[in-house]
């Protein structure tokens, strides 16, 4: 997979891809991933990437030049179209079902906004998918491309080093998880719930559903109704 980010940050994104378990699946030649800088497309002396709204009003807005080019530049270094995404207030919002669509793509390019928002024709000339993370407001697409990018490169095969890990998430159940405990058996008074300890793989596993979906019902009632057969 290559997924390519166009942001006018990519000082600010760029730290966050060469660590963790992003750096290692791009060692592993699992998926490559680059950032570049929309104001190199920017073509008057200013460099600039934005102007002001025609029909008045505040703020401004992302014009379509530099934004254009820099989509064409990155998908003529091979593969061709690629899978576009605007990140945007607006867009759909993103969840793991999502993610799990996304990761099947052999090519991303995330287009990251500034400003006001985008000039309308980048969504009519380029027709990239919409995206979302939730209902707050950040101050630019960054952010939110680098959740999504986290969210897809993990579930590529090889990424995460323990294979079935993926698999066992909250969300893909579409539970949260189960209280968890390590040593000691006993830490300042509060002691590890007996059933973990009695070696009955069978009582484990149900006191877990059970525990899973009942802190979904306190915690993520909207979610139990994506899974009604679960929790019977
Ligand atoms: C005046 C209306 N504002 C929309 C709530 C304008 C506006 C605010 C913030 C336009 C863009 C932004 C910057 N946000 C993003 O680029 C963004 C975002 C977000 O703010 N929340 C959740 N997901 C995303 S994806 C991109």
């Amino acid at each position: 997979m290559r997924i390519d980010v166009l942001t006018l940050f990519p000082e600010a994104c760029e730290p966050f891809f060469s660590a963790s378990i992003l750096q290692r699946a791009q060692a592993a030649g699992l998926v490559e991933i680059a950032c570049t800088n929309i104001r190199d497309f920017a073509r008057d002396v200013h460099r600039s990437v934005d102007d002001k709204p025609f029909g008045g009003g505040p703020g401004m807005v992302m014009a379509c030049g530099p934004v254009f080019e820099a989509v064409e530049h990155v998908e003529a270094q091979g593969g061709g179209r690629a899978t576009r995404i605007l990140l945007t207030p607006q867009g759909k919002r993103f969840r793991q079902a999502d993610a799990e669509e996304l990761a099947g793509h052999d090519r991303l390019v995330l287009i990251c906004g500034h400003y006001e928002g985008f000039d309308e024709r980048i969504r009519q000339g380029l027709a990239p998918r919409e995206i979302s993370i939730g209902d707050y407001v950040l101050s630019g697409g960054e952010a939110a491309a680098m959740v999504v990018v986290d969210a897809v490169v993990r579930l590529l095969p090889g990424a995460l080093g323990h294979e079935d890990s993926a698999g066992e998430d909250s969300f893909s159940n579409g539970l949260l998880e189960y209280p968890q405990y390590t040593r000691p058996r006993e830490f300042r008074g509060m002691s590890v719930p007996e059933v973990l300890l009695s070696g009955d793989h069978a009582s484990v596993a149900e006191w877990r559903r059970q525990q899973a979906i009942e802190r979904t019902r306190r915690r993520r009632p909207d979610l139990l109704n994506d899974n009604v057969e679960e929790c019977r």
